[in-house]
């Protein structure tokens, strides 16, 4: 009994901690989202970008361009493990259900009872590196660089087990990511993933429109989440039924999806708990460097994991130490979603 409070009470005050930490990058993501930072520096930078690495950017074979192409038009593709024969995906895999069924257990111990998502910490990630390793498969880092049109950073994964308690808060809420303009994350579900059981969920391109002006354009907060409801009540009547889509499937489907751009969220699994990996990329001068890094990793377990890739691989875990500008010195935001 005593345990439980003192952990909640170490609970509490390390969110406060937090809270106060992530002042700085608040106060930043603020400013950069003023329409006149935005217009004239934030935006004219992002495009030169463009137009300088236009002539870098690597080839792509047939079924890899299909992805890029989903993504264009709709901010999402969805595949499997088995159609994108990486050569890590089964270790990765193996490895993947070995933390599931931790986190799994983990939910029902005092300490985590009635959280809605518990994440995989630093030490568990540690011990299985062919989870990172997967994320920076050449393949993958080529199908992101051809979508985003620059340098890929990649951001680490998150790691995410969602107990079925019908809970809308944290990531189950809808939202938009804040690290870039575009930015990709590769979703993997490492259960059976049915309609009760949580699904990833993003909206259509044309109910996005339409949020992204109603809750980003036209709010101070432009990052603001949204229950399922009031997301709901913004749409007009003809898209009531079918405004996004539930990205239902079986262990070890993969899905491509720019959540900067799109709104998305995990469904609130309801009957069956859910396992699923996320794996983050933007570009490496992105348009909020402070809201990245949310992998638990530290800086040097990413070098670490940096030195097992293959050399060509390396820059996308290391870009953080070559980050110029302001942004550099403003702490990494700590918040959830
Ligand atoms: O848990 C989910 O399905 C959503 C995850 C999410 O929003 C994210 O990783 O950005
Ligand atoms: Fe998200």
């Amino acid at each position: 009994m005593h345990q439980i409070v003192i952990s909640k009470a170490y609970q509490t005050l390390d969110k406060l901690l937090q809270r106060i930490i992530s002042t700085p990058s608040d106060v930043a993501l603020f400013i950069s989202n003023l329409e006149i930072i935005e217009q004239k520096v934030l935006y004219p930078r992002y495009q030169e970008f463009l137009r300088e690495y236009r002539p870098f950017i690597n080839h792509l074979l047939p079924e890899e361009s299909k992805i890029v192409q989903d993504l264009q038009n709709f901010g999402l593709s969805i595949t499997n493990l088995d159609d994108l024969a990486l050569p890590s995906s089964d270790r990765f895999f193996e490895a993947a259900q070995n933390i599931s069924q931790e986190l799994k257990h983990n939910s029902q111990l005092p300490r985590d009872q009635g959280k809605h998502t518990l994440n995989a910490n630093a030490e568990q990630i540690m011990r299985y590196p062919e989870l990172f390793l997967w994320g920076a498969e050449a393949k993958l880092l080529r199908i992101i660089e051809n979508y985003l049109q620059l340098p890929v950073a990649y951001d680490g994964l998150s790691y995410y087990y969602s107990p079925a308690d019908g809970k809308e808060a944290g990531p189950r809420k809808w939202h938009r990511d804040k690290e870039d303009w575009q930015m990709i994350k590769i979703g993997v579900y490492i259960n059976d993933v049915s309609e009760e059981g949580g699904p990833f969920q993003c909206v259509t391109p044309s109910a996005n429109k339409i949020l992204c002006q109603k809750l980003s354009a036209q709010h101070i907060r432009k990052y603001k989440t949204a229950y399922h409801h009031e997301v709901q009540a913004l749409l007009p009547e003809e898209m009531q039924h079918n405004w996004h889509q539930s990205c239902v499937g079986k262990a070890g489907t993969v899905i491509f999806v720019d959540t900067a751009k799109y709104y998305h969220r995990g469904k609130p699994p309801l009957k069956f708990g859910r396992s699923a990996i996320f794996f983050g990329y933007c570009s490496r001068q992105p348009r909020h460097p402070f809201f990245c890094g949310r992998s638990p990793l530290s800086r040097a377990e990413l070098r670490y994991m940096a030195s097992l890739l293959p050399e060509e691989v390396r820059d996308s875990v290391t870009w953080r130490d070559r980050l110029t500008g302001l942004a550099k010195y403003i702490p990494k935001n700590r918040l959830k979603v």
